[in-house]
């Protein structure tokens, strides 16, 4: 018996490193691709262990490897009339749940290797949600950064004329990431109905609501990261209240996960952007961030002009330095590496929940499992923005609307049940407590079984 169990552990060990190692090879210039591979792959030993099956059927080979990736010319024309050329992707995954879903980013950094990261995490994160959902992701190296209105709609009607062939409401579903919000949808929108010459409205979420979009899709990634650590704490027997937070990021996601936190009565201590970060000891003021991000689309450090009780200081590290509870980086992938989780375990952070895809290094994550910080991973944890989207098809499918509480409602439903089935399966798998092999293992049987029932081909 027991030479059998360890002949399985070798057998499941060897197949995931023969499949890793070919990973690497084929794909050696993809650093975050590699890391974010590397990081699931390492939970999964116990499942092939429990699972020859999966084994027979190659199922991990068959799941990293893309459906397909589509990259393409965007030219536009920006105000001074010179004409630009920016590079778009769609990294089509999977597509075993359901049409492939996940969003789109514009950043300069965009790169092959970080659309494949994003869009392999959202397989599995997107497993998780319980919806009829695949995995996929987008975007640019287009910087949105000081540029026109016109400019952001010409760029994005001229992304959507060559993806919208692409796409459809079974097909392939974008939305928002970093530099993609309400607005660059609906240029998008606006774009595809054109061509189209049809009102699918599920192609595209996080539309304006009223316009098919969904109410409660603004705040649902940073709401739903804040009742996923609600559960993480419940757990500890802890609530948020009185406890302070430190939140990375001023956009989308850290606005509405501080908004959250504070209405559960925890003390919100600081935030950043790329180029710096604010400490508020007396408690962030959520109305004039929002009023300095999303009205006036400013940046952060202008907070300071209007609080007196807050500093401002250059660097997106430092913000880890400020002791706190809980941690919540919201702003962007490998964000907090070694150093950093080690500043914030010596301060006695207890909790660290990812808002953003990927934001600890692996080096990161391992100092806060060791050292018994509750570390709750981005898959599972910003997993209410897609769910959310999700909600918004169904909506969109029913030609109907629902209410802010209706979908909030839902929201957090899907959010309790994303971590128990975490927590769940990293107990059946003898991890308990260690919610990055259970969100792991959970996403990645839910869409092995699908392919299996699929047949090869
Ligand atoms: P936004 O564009 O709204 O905001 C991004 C924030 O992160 C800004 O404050 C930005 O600062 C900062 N940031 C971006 N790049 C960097 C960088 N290289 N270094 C430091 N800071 C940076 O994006 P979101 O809030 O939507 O996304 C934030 C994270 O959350 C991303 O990892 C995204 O993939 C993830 N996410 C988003 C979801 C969503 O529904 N929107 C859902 C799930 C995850 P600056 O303004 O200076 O660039
Ligand atoms: O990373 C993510 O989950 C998102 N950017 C949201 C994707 C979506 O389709 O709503």
């Amino acid at each position: 018996m027991t030479t059998q169990v360890v002949s399985n552990t070798q057998y499941a060990k060897e197949y995931i490193d023969g499949v890793f190692e070919a990973l690497k090879e084929k794909n050696a210039h993809q650093p975050e691709f590699l890391q974010a591979a590397e990081e699931i792959f390492l939970s999964l030993v116990p499942v092939f262990e429990q699972n020859p099956a999966y084994i027979k059927h190659n199922v991990l080979a068959r799941i990293v490897e893309p459906d397909r990736i589509i990259s393409f010319r965007v030219s536009w024309q920006d105000d001074n009339n010179k004409v630009q050329v920016n590079r778009g992707y769609r990294v089509q995954y999977n597509n075993v749940i359901g049409p492939y879903k996940g969003g789109l980013r514009f950043h300069p950094t965009v790169n092959e290797s970080i659309m494949k990261f994003l869009a392999f995490e959202q397989i599995f994160k997107n497993a998780l949600t319980g919806q009829p959902i695949g995995g996929g992701k987008g975007g640019s190296d287009f910087n949105p950064k000081g540029k026109s209105n016109s400019e952001i709609m010409r760029f994005c009607q001229a992304f959507m004329t060559e993806l919208y062939r692409h796409i459809g409401p079974d097909v392939d579903v974008p939305a928002g990431d970093i530099g993609v919000g309400a607005r660059e949808v609906g240029f998008l929108w606006g774009q595809y109905k054109r061509i189209r010459g049809a009102y699918e409205a599920g192609v595209l979420t996080g539309k304006t609501p009223g316009y098919g979009g969904s109410l409660a899709r603004k705040e649902a990634t940073g709401y739903g990261l804040v009742y996923f650590v609600e559960e993480m704490l419940r757990e500890a027997n802890q609530t948020f209240f009185e406890k302070t937070v430190v939140v990375s990021g001023s956009g989308n996601v850290a606005i509405y996960a501080i908004e959250k936190a504070q209405h559960f009565g925890a003390r919100v201590l600081a935030c950043s952007d790329s180029a710096g970060y604010i400490h508020d000891p007396e408690g962030i003021d959520i109305k004039l961030v929002k009023e300095i991000k999303e009205i006036n689309g400013d940046r952060i450090n202008t907070y300071v002009e209007y609080r007196p009780t807050a500093t401002y200081h250059e660097g997106c590290t430092g913000i880890w330095s400020i002791p706190c509870d809980i941690a919540l980086p919201c702003a962007t992938q490998n964000e907090i590496d070694g150093d950093s989780a080690r500043t914030l375990i010596a301060n006695g952070t207890q909790v660290v929940a990812e808002g953003a895809n990927m934001p600890s290094n692996l080096e990161a994550i391992n100092e806060f499992l060791n050292a018994g910080v509750l570390f709750g991973p981005g898959k599972a944890a910003n997993a209410g923005g897609v769910a959310v989207s999700a909600l918004e098809m169904a909506q969109n499918s029913g030609r109907t609307y629902w209410s802010f509480q209706e979908v909030d409602e839902k929201l957090h439903g899907i959010m309790k049940s994303i971590y128990a089935q975490s927590s769940e399966a990293a107990k059946k798998y003898g991890y308990a407590g260690n919610l990055v092999v259970g969100s792991n293992i959970a996403g990645f049987v839910k869409v092995a079984d699908g392919l299996i029932s699929e047949g090869v081909y």
